[in-house]
């Protein structure tokens, strides 16, 4: 399968395909490095991660606020009518998220879905602390009925 692949030298990160092999490919803002890339053959896959920090000097502080946002895509044609959504994590676990996971009724075949998470950074994280930032295809029935989860997996420096 071939894809459009956006080169941009300022914004390109260097990620790991599932097969070993390496894609450069644009990270959002405020990411630092993408260190797993959502496989787009799957149903449903995640792009477009990028984290704007409140005050919106491009850095997110120790206590401060910040929206996370990705898109889902049904990659299949397929309508997933089954409550799908998207569920994300820190480690280590700095962020308290105001909402962990969001789930919406259903995605449309070829549909894609931009979803913002807002998290705020713990007081007592130091200046350039990397963490590790996991968001994951879940569902509403999840556990026991759960989509593949194909994360995609991105770092972020504290400031
Ligand atoms: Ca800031």
């Amino acid at each position: 399968m071939t894809r459009p692949v956006l080169i941009l030298a300022s914004l390109a990160a260097l990620a790991c395909n599932p097969d070993g092999s390496s894609t450069d490919i644009p990270a959002g803002p405020g990411i630092e490095e993408i260190l797993v890339e959502s496989d787009p053959a799957a149903r449903l896959y995640l792009t477009d991660a990028g984290v704007v920090d409140d005050d919106g000097d491009g850095g997110w502080s120790a206590g401060e606020g910040a929206a996370l946002t990705v898109t889902l895509h049904e990659g299949w044609g397929e309508d997933y009518m089954n409550y799908p959504g998207v569920a994300v994590s820190a480690s280590p676990d700095v962020i308290a998220w105001g909402l962990e996971e969001n789930w919406f009724y259903g995605i449309f075949g070829y549909e894609s879905y931009e979803m913002t998470f807002d998290g705020i950074l713990d007081e007592d994280v130091a200046p350039d602390t990397m963490v590790e930032i996991t968001v994951a295809v879940t569902s509403l029935g999840c556990p026991g009925d759960c989509p593949d989860p194909n994360p995609l997996v991105f770092t972020i420096l504290s400031e």
